[in-house]
C-alpha cells in the first residue's frame, strides 16, 4: 500500500534538498523540480486538484529556503513535506470519537449509513457494532435495505455473530418504516445506538435519493455517515457532494484502504472530502476499522 506515492515523496525530497543545499530555492526551480513529479503523482491516482494543493502548500514552505551544505538537509526538507501533508490531512480529524458521541449523545443515538453500491456500508455497520459492544454499549442493527436480495440475510448473520439485536422488514417494505421500527425497539429496550443500513444507491438515482430523504425525515438521525470506498478516488468526492446536498453528511468512513495499492486515491479523498473522517476500513474482519490518524497515514506515505 502507498508504495508508489512513497517513492515519489522520497525522490522529491531528495531533489529539493539537493537544490536547496546549493542555493536559496527560487519559485522557478521549485516549479521545475515539482513538475517532474506531477505525472508520477497523477499516475499514482492522486487527483489533479490534490496535486495542485500539494504544490501550492509545498511552494509556500520551501521557496526561499536555504540550508547548510553540511548534512541533514534532506531530513529538514522531508520534515517540511511531512508537515505540509500532515496539515492537509489533519483537517479531517473528528472532534470526538463515535464512541464518545454515543455515550454522551441522546439515547438512543441514531446513525444512518449512506453510500453508493458496494462501498462497504453493511460490513462497516457490523464493524461499528463490534466496536460499540467492545466498550459495553448496546446497539441495535436495522436492515433498512429492503431492496437488494440477500441484504437482510447478510446483516442478520453479522448481528447473530455479534450478539446484537436485529430488526428487519419484508423485501420491498418501506425502508423508512423499517428504520422507525428499529428506533422504537431501541427506545423500548433502552439501547444506546441504532445503526441503520440502507440500500446502496447511485447518487444520480432520483427515486432512491428520495427514499433516503424519507428515511432521514422519519428517523431524524443524530448522525448521517457517508461510507466511501478508497478505490474510487475523484468519484468519491462527487458522491460526497451529492449526498451532502441531498440529505446532509455529518461524517465519512473511508473503506478499503488496505486495497488501495497505489495510495493516491485514498490520499486524495482524505485531503479533499471536507468532512470529519470517523474511521477508516483496513480489511474485512470486525477489528479492521480503525480511527483515522493522519500520522499513521503519513508513516505509510513517507519513508521513515
Ligand atoms: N479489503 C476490504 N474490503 C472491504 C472493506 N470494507 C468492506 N469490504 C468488502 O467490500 C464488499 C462490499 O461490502 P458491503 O458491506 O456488502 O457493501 P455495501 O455498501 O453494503 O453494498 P450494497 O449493500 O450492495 O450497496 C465486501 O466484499 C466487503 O467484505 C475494507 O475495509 N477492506
Ligand atoms: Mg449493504
Amino acid at each position: 500500500m502507498f508504495n508508489k506515492i512513497k517513492k515519489v515523496f522520497s525522490d522529491l525530497s531528495r531533489k529539493l534538498s539537493d537544490a536547496i543545499t546549493k542555493k536559496e530555492l527560487s519559485e522557478e526551480e521549485f516549479e521545475e523540480i515539482f513538475s517532474d513529479f506531477e505525472i508520477t503523482l497523477l499516475e499514482g491516482d492522486v487527483a489533479y486538484d490534490v496535486v495542485e494543493l500539494l504544490k501550492e502548500n509545498l511552494k509556500k514552505e520551501l521557496v526561499g529556503m536555504k540550508l547548510s551544505r553540511f548534512g541533514g538537509s534532506e531530513e529538514v526538507v522531508r520534515s517540511k513535506i511531512r508537515d505540509v501533508i500532515h496539515s492537509l490531512l489533519a483537517k479531517g480529524v473528528p472532534d470526538k470519537d463515535l464512541i464518545d458521541l454515543v455515550r454522551e449523545g441522546p439515547k438512543p443515538f441514531k446513525i444512518v449509513f449512506l453510500g453508493v453500491n458496494g462501498v462497504g456500508k453493511t460490513t462497516t455497520i457490523a464493524k461499528v457494532a463490534y466496536r460499540l459492544r467492545k466498550v459495553g454499549l448496546r446497539p441495535v442493527i436495522v436492515a433498512a435495505d429492503t431492496f437488494r436480495a440477500g441484504a437482510q440475510e447478510q446483516l442478520e448473520i453479522h448481528a447473530k455473530r455479534l450478539s446484537v439485536p436485529f430488526i428487519k422488514g419484508k423485501y420491498g417494505a418501506d425502508p423508512a418504516a423499517v428504520a422507525k421500527d428499529g428506533v422504537i425497539h431501541a427506545e423500548k429496550n433502552f439501547l444506546d445506538a441504532v445503526l441503520i443500513d440502507t440500500a446502496g444507491r447511485m447518487h444520480t438515482d432520483v427515486d432512491l435519493m428520495n427514499e433516503i430523504r424519507k428515511v432521514v425525515r422519519v428517523v431524524r438521525p443524530d448522525m448521517k455517515v457517508l461510507v466511501l470506498d478508497a478505490l474510487t478516488g475523484n468519484d468519491a468526492i462527487q458522491q460526497a457532494s451529492f449526498f451532502d446536498k441531498a440529505v446532509g453528511v455529518d461524517a465519512v468512513i473511508l473503506t478499503k484502504l488496505d486495497a488501495d495499492a497505489k495510495g493516491g486515491s485514498a490520499l486524495s479523498i482524505l485531503m479533499t472530502v471536507g468532512k470529519p473522517i470517523l474511521y477508516v476500513g483496513v480489511g474485512q474482519d470486525y477489528e479492521d476499522l480503525i480511527k483515522y490518524d493522519p500520522n499513521e497515514i503519513l508513516n505509510k506515505l513517507l519513508e521513515q
